[in-house]
């Protein structure tokens, strides 16, 4: 129902091409808004429709249940295990990626498999999967293929992963708190397509459902960003969850079943 109206009030609006919708950022606080302020002046009336358009597509979020928050200094409770809990994130942005990194925070005490970040499109289920096989082993899935990572765990803190995928190399860079982990190489040439189901809490095997309690996630997870390009990781600070796809401080997103959002226990 969202994609109809959104497409309706494009067409309407005759702005949502994608070059009208977005423009590279200079930053990484790139908002539709600082989008629009970009683009060439136009006459009054469009200007106003500008202004808002953002507004307007909150509202089409809001009323399919879905809250749009800066969720800084907080954090989204999976308290127990479920195959039914989990939150879909609503990307910023829609396009294939061709490059991508990917950040968040998560503590658990799970010793069995789990998800960490499940992008899945209609066609793979694991288009872009961040996944734990046991304690110490992250597996980066781009594309149905996964290389592995292995990391010496610390089961007493938090864990703050990045992972980096470029499309001309097929190159993929984890880092596990601050430190690298190692490059390995998959899905050359490939790109990450774009209509996809976001889903923290569950892994996906088809769009938007088929999970598994045995491969939930229980404990917490915050700061999750996701950007359009390789972010040099040597250079990610702990603080850096403003990505231009998927931005902590501007999230969109509709949580289901038992999941509690709370101020982080952890920085
Ligand atoms: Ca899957």
């Amino acid at each position: 129902m969202f994609t109809i109206y959104s497409f309706a009030f494009c067409y309407w609006y005759k702005g949502c091409a994608p070059e009208a919708q977005y423009k590279k950022p200079d930053s990484e606080h790139l908002s539709i808004t600082t989008a629009a302020v970009s683009r060439p002046l136009l006459p009054p009336k469009e200007r106003t429709m500008e202004k808002l358009l953002p507004g307007v597509l909150l509202l089409v979020f809001l009323s399919e249940g879905m809250t749009h928050s800066d969720l800084g200094g907080k954090a989204f409770i999976f308290p127990e295990e479920s195959n039914t809990a989990y939150v879909s994130l609503i990307p910023r942005l829609k396009k294939p990626l061709k490059n991508f990194t990917l950040c968040l925070k998560a503590f658990t005490d799970l010793s069995r498999s789990y998800s960490l970040f499940s992008y899945s499109t209609k066609s793979r289920d694991n288009e872009l999967l961040l996944f734990v096989s046991k304690v110490g082993e992250y597996m980066l899935h781009v594309g149905n293929a996964a290389v592995t990572f292995k990391a010496p765990p610390s089961p007493y803190a938090p864990v703050h992963l990045c992972a980096s995928w470029e499309s001309a190399s097929g190159i993929a860079e984890l880092w596990v708190d601050g430190n690298p982990v190692g490059r390995k190489g998959l899905q050359k040439g490939y790109y990450v397509k774009q209509e996809a189901s976001i889903i923290l809490g569950q892994e996906q095997d088809s769009f938007g459902g088929s999970f598994d309690a045995k491969q939930s996630f229980v404990g917490e997870i915050w700061d999750v960003s996701l950007w359009d390009r390789v972010v040099p990781l040597r250079d990610m600070c702990a603080s850096c969850y403003s990505g231009n796809v998927l931005s902590w401080q501007a999230l969109t997103y509709k949580d289901k079943g038992y999941v509690v959002v709370k101020p982080t226990l952890w920085a």
